[in-house]
């Protein structure tokens, strides 16, 4: 409850990181959400993950839109930044904030309201330029917060908890992410952290628009038989095609797997990914293939899950507009405002 402060006083003995905190550093205020959401599953994973990436919080960023999903972000890494932006429009909010200070590390955390519905066109943009972010959307099927109206991943011939089918075709968010572009596209599932956790530190590693679509049920609306989005329903159609370890270059890497089942994926900082592939048959440097495989996958009405497609060589938007290696807020305001003799001489080259 948000009238509830959380105690400050924790185990002394309580495992620090590198940097010195403790995974009470990195979470946030008491969940207002419904005890059993699988948003705080995710939460969860969130503050393990950066607790292990040992990130300073004042270097990262979360943003999000409306929802249950989007309060989330309350509820861990308190002493970051944070914005709550309108419904939907979360990714063009974190757009700008990432042109105005690329140095940050940038979380995006939406539901599938927010993100397939009507901030669908915000996503796709987001996605297809290439913003450097971990853009995460928490995947219930529904619109929790407003007692749980169909939302526009609900699969066809899903029942609501009233028993109502749904008649109009799902949005798959981690399809249409490949399509346009992403260059780090997983899903996952809320009650799977050995798998999340590992994923959420890979895309906050990764340079580019790193997606996960994590499948989150929502207890209240959508936990019922005939949902396709329910705890029983993910956990007996659950394909997973990988598992995935991040190896910091200043660790060994010793994979103790045997040959031919695991795949090295080394990313632009050096920073190694060991995927541990759970059928020889699934390549994630393939994005027509990924794409091919879903389809399949989802015609026989399985979820699949894993890291489904990586580019560790891919570039982010401020590669491709060119920006300077100096955040624009950290700019002085001579170089802002070079002056009108240097306005005439660009204008001059535009005629
Ligand atoms: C412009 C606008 N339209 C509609 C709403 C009402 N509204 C609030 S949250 C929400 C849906 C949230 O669904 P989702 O993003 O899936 O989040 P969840 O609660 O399921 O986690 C809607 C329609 C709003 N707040 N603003
Ligand atoms: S209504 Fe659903 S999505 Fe919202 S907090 Fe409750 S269980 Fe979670
Ligand atoms: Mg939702």
């Amino acid at each position: 409850m948000t009238y509830i402060t959380k105690p400050r006083l924790h185990h002394p003995n309580l495992p620090a990181n590198d940097l010195g905190f403790t995974r009470r550093d990195y979470e946030g205020s008491v969940s207002t959400l419904c005890a059993g959401c699988g948003h705080d599953s995710i939460s969860a994973s969130i503050i393990q993950a950066c607790f292990e990436l040992n990130i300073e919080p004042h270097r990262l960023a979360k943003l999000s839109g409306i929802g249950c999903s989007s309060k989330t972000p309350d509820y861990f890494l308190g002493n970051s930044h944070g914005f709550n932006s309108v419904h939907g429009r979360m990714p063009s909010v974190l757009t700008g904030a990432n042109l105005a200070n690329r140095d940050l590390l940038y979380l995006g955390v939406s539901g599938d309201g927010d993100s397939a519905s009507i901030g669908l066109g915000q996503f796709a943009h987001s996605i297809r330029r290439g913003v450097n972010m971990t853009y995460i959307v928490e995947n219930n099927g529904v619109y929790g917060l407003t007692k749980g109206q169909f939302s526009a991943t609900s699969d066809k011939g899903s029942k609501s908890k009233k028993g109502v089918v749904n008649h109009d075709s799902a949005i798959d968010l981690v399809s249409l992410a490949l399509q346009l572009g992403a260059t780090f596209v997983a899903r996952s599932f809320s009650g799977d952290k050995a798998q999340l956790t590992p994923l959420i530190k890979a895309a906050m590693r990764h340079r580019g628009a790193a997606f996960i679509d994590c499948i989150s049920p929502c207890i209240q609306f959508n936990n019922h038989a005939g949902s396709t989005k329910s705890f029983d329903y993910v956990r007996e159609h659950n394909e997973a095609v990988n598992r995935l370890d991040v190896v910091t270059p200043r660790e060994p890497i010793h994979i103790d797997h045997a040959p031919g089942t695991t795949q090295l994926v080394t990313q632009h900082d050096g920073e190694v990914l060991a995927l541990h592939k759970l059928g020889d048959h699934y390549d994630p440097s393939d994005r027509v293939g990924a794409i091919t495989f879903l389809q399949q996958r989802a015609a026989l009405g399985e979820i699949v899950t894993g890291l489904l497609y990586v580019d560790p060589a891919a570039e982010d938007l401020h590669a491709s507009l060119g920006t300077v290696d100096t955040p624009l807020n950290a700019l002085g305001g001579r170089a802002l405002t070079p002056g009108s003799s240097v306005l005439e001489a660009l204008n001059a080259s535009l005629r």
